[in-house]
């Protein structure tokens, strides 16, 4: 059998890497994860407030209610609630940056439509007026229609109508159906303010409209929409971890999440009057390498290798190989700053959402990113002579992966299956009767990020392991996705970790057992594939043998994700501790109170076997229900 890069090798590259940190003197998210041990158990257990200035208040056995006599559970409760806010506002924006690059694609210009269909069909779901149109004209009426969707006065959001019909009345049953998606998380924000919200379970039940509000609003539209732009990914050859780093060519990495940066310097940098320019400097060419879900949105659609995940962002620096840096917004490090004066790398913010001390700016924008892009890679050629040959070091593990599996991609692979009985094609049928006849067991919506409270990837990685061995397919996307594509996960090779059924399927349609599926905003592709599989199958997304995980989450958008998915039906399974356990009340509610809400909760379980345990258990039991 293949050898597959383990866990403990990709941890000796990283310590190596950390070595050279700790000669240069510099720190690293180790050491400062050292320095912050012993975390405020205030603020791990959710109960410290700071909603205004008569605090902050904290929840002690002495002083069991802050000055204004809100209680561990409203406190809880609030917090809770901001931080989905978070999360839903920064996957939202990402949506709402998409759309005004989707108002200014033109075929002259850098941003153009490479998925007319898409266009077409989407606009279409929005009610716009499609027939005998120019496709920049329905572009734009697209994208003025989903910006409408950040504001809109009445009705709800337009997404929620893909969602089966039981789950729509749900929402609309429990008044928790989105309208708007900055309505809502301004209203989350005017709910948590003192003097305002005070019962937990309106709190949670907030949480999840906020929460959809993301899933089947702004990451929906961020998803489909870039889909629409850069094109609906299709499967694609790509490698992942440090070693992709180029010890000969001019390295830039892309990091962040809104494509329409990465996508502009990638094109540049394909061009030949660049490639030229970085010869005539010595170099052998460039390296475009990505890094967290600007990783996974480039990979998705170029097969542009994948340098590495959330808590990799400093090693890429550490090998003194970079030349620049490229970022637009979320998960960057202000560590990355100061990191890169270390080195000869140039760090560069593009956002004036995100702009980083101690590194330069460089504003992309639609109307400007052609030459924004030229100047930043022209940069990063320039830089290229400043390289010192001997502070390289660049680990030399990585793995071959097939990535871009969106829900398109997956379909028309499950017809290659079908040619036989045309009833199924286009449909998701050999998926569902792979799973009634136990062939696959289930399937599992790996997401998520990297956190230092536990072992680096550990977590994503041997319980993805476990669960393919068990028969239980994968679908991936964030820095999840980029663990299993490190560890080969995602190499048609992966089948011979299967169990024999998985197997068996994957050699059939000719896919990896786990599936990439994407960036964190994608996790909306996983929205749509649930729901045609319960809709096809003709019962509720529920009693779908069907589990969400984020085993090393950190992020706000993670918690909002987990809203969605937890709404949408799926219980989530989670291997970090949402801050609320000063709250018997919020723990219930989040747990068996959101069960008894919507369908499903979360399950919450530190030890890794052990959450992975109970998902198989979890999975067996939705089959038993079903007599499957
Ligand atoms: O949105 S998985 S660390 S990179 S938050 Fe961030 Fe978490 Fe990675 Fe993408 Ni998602
Ligand atoms: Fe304290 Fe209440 Fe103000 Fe929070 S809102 S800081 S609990 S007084």
């Amino acid at each position: 059998m293949k050898h597959f890069t383990t866990i403990e090798e990709m941890e000796s590259d990283a310590k190596e890497l950390r070595e050279i940190a700790c000669k240069a003197c510099i720190d690293t998210w180790e050491t400062r994860a050292e320095a912050q041990k012993n975390h405020c158990k205030f603020g791990e257990d959710g109960i410290c407030c700071r909603n205004c200035s008569m605090g902050p208040c904290r929840i002690t056995p002495k002083s069991p209610k802050g000055i204004c006599g809100a209680d561990a559970h409203t406190i809880a409760g609030r917090n809770y609630l901001r931080f989905v806010v978070g999360g839903t506002a920064a996957h939202s924006d990402h949506g709402r940056e998409i759309c005004y690059t989707l108002a200014a694609a033109d075929k002259d210009g850098i941003y153009k439509i490479k998925d007319e269909e898409k266009c077409i069909r989407v606009a279409k779901e929005f009610g716009i007026e499609t027939e005998g149109r120019d496709i920049y004209d329905i572009a734009k009426d697209l994208a003025l229609v989903g910006l409408n969707e950040y504001g809109k006065p009445f009705g709800t959001l337009k997404f929620l109508e893909r969602a089966p019909q039981e789950r729509q009345d749900k929402w609309n049953e429990l008044g928790i159906a989105p309208r708007a998606v900055d309505r809502e998380c301004t209203e989350s924000m005017h709910m948590t303010h003192v003097g305002v919200m005070a019962d937990p379970a309106a709190l949670v039940r907030q949480a999840m409209r906020t929460g959809l509000a993301d899933g089947w609003g702004g990451s929906m539209m961020g998803t489909e929409f870039s889909d629409i732009i850069f094109g609906t990914p299709k499967p694609v050859k790509t490698e992942a971890n440090l070693a992709v780093l180029s010890k000969d060519m001019v390295n830039i990495v892309v990091h962040g999440h809104d494509p329409s940066v990465s996508e502009a310097v990638a094109e540049i940098a394909d061009r030949k009057e660049f490639i030229d320019r970085a010869k005539a400097v010595g170099a052998k060419g460039i390296n475009i390498v990505g890094l967290c879900c600007t990783s996974n949105e480039v990979a998705m659609r170029h097969g542009i290798p994948m340098a590495g995940n959330f808590l990799q962002q400093e090693n890429a620096i550490l090998t003194g190989a970079v030349e620049l840096i490229v970022v637009d917004v979320q998960c960057i490090f202000p560590a990355l700053g100061p990191l890169s004066k270390c080195f000869h790398t140039k760090m560069i913010t593009t956002s004036p959402k995100a702009m980083i001390p101690d590194s330069e700016f460089v504003l992309i924008e639609p109307s400007n990113a052609e030459e924004a892009a030229k100047t930043i890679v022209g940069m990063a050629i320039d830089n290229f002579v400043n390289r010192d040959p001997d502070r390289v070091f660049i680990p030399t593990h990585k793995e071959e992966a097939v990535v871009g599996y969106s829900c398109e991609a997956i379909i028309n692979e499950l017809d290659g299956v079908t040619n036989s009985f045309v009833e199924g094609r286009g449909t998701w049928k050999p998926l569902i009767d792979a799973i009634k006849a136990g062939i696959v067991r289930g399937a599992v919506g790996f997401v998520g990020c990297n956190n230092p409270k536990v072992r680096s990837d550990y977590s994503h990685i041997s319980m993805m392991k476990e669960l393919i061995k068990n028969d239980v397919i994968i679908v991936t996307t964030g820095c999840a996705a980029q663990a299993a594509a490190k560890a080969g996960l995602m190499s048609k090779e992966a089948r011979d970790l299967c169990g024999e059924g998985l197997k068996r399927v994957c050699k059939l349609v000719d896919i990896p057992p786990v599936l990439h599926m994407g960036s964190c905003v994608d996790i909306s592709r996983i929205l749509v594939l649930v729901s045609e599989v319960a809709k096809q199958w003709g019962i509720n997304v529920t009693q779908l043998p069907v589990l969400g995980c984020a085993p090393e989450w950190m992020s706000e958008k993670a918690v909002s994700i987990a809203n969605y998915v937890v709404a949408s039906g799926i219980d989530t399974y989670l291997g970090i501790e949402p801050q609320v356990k000063g709250s018997s009340q919020m723990m219930h509610l989040i747990t068996d109170g959101a069960r008894e809400m919507v369908g499903a909760g979360y399950v919450i379980e530190m030890d890794p076997a052990k959450l992975c345990a109970a998902m198989i258990d979890g999975i067996e039991k939705k089959r038993a229900a079903l007599n499957i």
